[in-house]
């Protein structure tokens, strides 16, 4: 077992059966002319987490936890994505318009791939997810069970939307759940802030948060 300095408190856990998750790490969320911009956020904040995750990748693969990608995107003829989401708000381009980088979150779009510095190497699942939950409507829940999986660290974007509400799944599903702090993102800062406290609060409510430099002591030694 591997003990890490956490909050709310020590987090315990057996590298054997952890696994890293990357959510949704890709051009449509970080790049100009995506999806995140077309809702009129800056996504520079998110292009500034890149080389965080990157470590982190670079720690999960040298220890040899599992790594596994998912890209929110849909399948070209949107039947699996509701009428509510796509007409949703007033963005400047919908689910499925072509923008600057193809079809907006569309399965296959140069915009719904993952950024290159991030990309899956052999090996590693990639996870295409209709919602924001990565559980919902994928197999991931039984590829952790075919794994043993009882931990999970999680990176990715955006912090309040698609990170959490996976880790709210995964807590409902029984999975201890760890946060990295630095290599997690959203374009609005008081709720990437909010979305920490709310994780560890009340006794690690939905699960624990620690910066990237802790787990890499605890893991590397
Ligand atoms: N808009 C926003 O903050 N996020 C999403 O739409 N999806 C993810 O978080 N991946």
């Amino acid at each position: 077992m591997v003990t890490l300095a956490a909050a709310p408190f020590d987090l315990s856990f057996d590298p054997s059966s952890t696994a890293l998750i990357v959510i949704d790490m890709q051009r449509d969320f970080i790049e100009p002319g995506g999806f995140g911009a077309a809702l009129g956020n800056d996504v520079t904040p998110l292009q500034a987490i890149v080389p965080t995750v990157a470590r982190l990748l670079a720690l999960a693969r040298r220890h040899g936890l599992p790594v596994i990608h998912t890209r929110e995107c849909h399948m070209p003829d949107l039947s699996d994505c509701p009428p509510t989401k796509r007409d949703r708000g007033a963005p400047d381009l919908r689910i499925g318009d072509a923008g600057p980088m193809g079809r907006i979150l569309i399965v296959g779009e140069p915009g719904a791939e993952i950024v290159p510095d991030l990309a899956a190497i052999e090996g590693e699942l990639v996870i295409d997810k209709p919602g924001k939950g990565a559980f919902y409507a994928t197999p991931l829940g039984e590829h952790l069970a075919d794994l043993g999986i009882s931990t999970l660290f999680f990176a990715g974007v955006t912090t309040e939307v698609c990170v959490q509400t996976t880790m709210r799944e995964a807590n409902d599903r029984g999975f201890y759940s760890l946060l990295i702090e630095d290599a997690t993102e959203s374009y609005f800062p008081a709720f990437k802030t909010a979305t920490l406290e709310m994780i560890r609060a009340q006794g690690a409510i939905v699960g624990w948060t620690a910066p990237l430099a802790a787990l890499e002591g605890a893991l590397d030694g």
